[in-house]
């Protein structure tokens, strides 16, 4: 049992049984079996909260009015303009379905333990955003960026005193930006950025920012501590290095020079069944679960070992084509009774895969675990 106040005390609607990993700012976490239990769409009482800076009076499930919000737009932008929210209701509107991970999730794989909230697997969901795409606004408006705008930085409201919540993107992700009304068809919860919140699909949870009350294009990536020195991993800029390994537990100096944003989300594949400790029938045992990645190209392949990455089979996949979504996998195995531990590996079109040892990418802060998942069961 947990500690009061528990997650349904802390934010209007959820599900009492996230974890939570902080009160102040609110921290939820989705246990895992609550997870794997809604494969299709995670419903808005479990997914996953993680606020940096907590706006007061937003910490509920339902939705914000749109009522006096309004949004800045400008930058290096031709015709910089301010926009009544509410007129975004009148434009065309867009869905997309998208994975909304936080950088830190899987963190607490990372051994020796890293600085950052213990995430397990739970701080992830597959969501349906429907809104205005950025791009559609600024045709409507008659407004183009200039040719020095690379990139996109978008500020939370700081209402009620709030701190500052900052984040840049590059500008190609103009592409599929959408500023999101509703989530799952349903207004945006307002503990979820609700009314308004700036959606980049493709991109970690960190770059979605809620309650968002101006956006710029710039020349440069902001400087606020949400971009620098947080939310970064080492790295060597403009190589195809995904990430500098680093001596577990050891120090280092993040500059622009040296690391990177947490912003394209990286390959991943969750193993949903059978779960971690069960006792399953055999032989024949069906093994489920979902993959992931940022969507620029599709996934083509899930891979399953059962005798520690020796020997891999191909799963079924829903879908081939790309997707911001998460797309399932299943495949049958034979299996003996007795102990057994299954891997995943997902591949996409790109080449792009996942670490054997996730913990080759360690970093300080615990960012972007993508290591294969394992999960040891047995078969009766
Ligand atoms: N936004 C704002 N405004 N604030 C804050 O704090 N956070 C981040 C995002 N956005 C924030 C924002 C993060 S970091 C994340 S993950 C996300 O969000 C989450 O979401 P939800 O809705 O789930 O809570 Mo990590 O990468």
């Amino acid at each position: 049992a947990q500690q009061a106040p528990t997650a349904d005390q802390l934010v209007k609607g959820k599900n009492a049984k996230l974890i939570v990993l902080s009160q102040r700012p609110v921290v939820l976490e989705t246990p895992y079996d609550l997870l794997v239990s809604q494969p299709e769409r995670t419903p808005k009482e479990i997914l996953y909260i993680r606020n940096n800076v907590d706006l007061a009076g937003y910490n509920t499930v339902e939705g914000a009015s749109l009522e006096g919000w309004s949004i800045e737009v400008g930058g290096l932008l031709d015709k910089p303009f301010t926009l009544e929210a509410k007129e975004l209701l009148n434009l065309p509107q867009s869905e997309v379905t998208m994975v909304l991970q936080c950088s830190g999730n899987g963190r607490s794989l990372y051994q020796p333990r890293t600085s950052g909230n213990p995430w397990g697997r739970g701080g992830v969901g597959n969501v349906t955003f429907r809104g205005v795409k950025l791009k559609d606004l600024l045709a409507a408006k008659g407004a183009k960026p200039t040719e020095k705008a690379l990139f996109i930085t978008a500020h939370a409201s700081r209402q009620g005193g709030a701190a500052e919540f900052v984040r840049s993107v590059p500008i190609q992700a103009l592409e599929n930006a959408l500023l999101a009304l509703s989530m799952n068809g349903e207004p945006l919860p307002a503990v979820h950025g609700g009314p308004v919140r700036l959606v980049f699909p493709g991109f970690f949870g960190v770059n979605n920012v809620k309650w968002v009350q101006k956006i710029e294009f710039a020349e440069a990536e902001n400087t606020t501590a949400e971009q620098m020195p947080r939310y970064r991993v080492p790295a060597i800029p403009n190589t195809h290095l995904p990430f500098l390994p680093q001596e577990p537990g050891g120090r280092y100096t993040y500059t622009f020079a040296t690391s990177r944003p947490n912003w394209l989300v990286n390959v991943n594949s969750f193993i949903f069944a059978p779960l971690e400790g069960q006792t399953v029938e055999g032989p024949y045992v069906r093994v489920e679960g979902v993959a992931f990645n940022d969507g620029i190209v599709p996934i083509v392949s899930v891979e399953l070992s059962a005798d520690g990455g020796r020997t891999w089979f191909k799963a079924e996949l829903e879908k081939t084509e790309r997707s911001f979504g998460w797309i399932r996998w299943r495949r049958t195995l034979y299996l003996r009774s007795g102990a057994h531990e299954i891997m995943a590996r997902a591949w996409d079109a790109a080449g792009r895969s996942q670490p054997l040892d996730g913990n080759l990418a360690w970093n300080e802060r615990g960012y972007e675990w993508n290591g294969v998942m394992r999960v040891r069961f047995t078969v009766a």
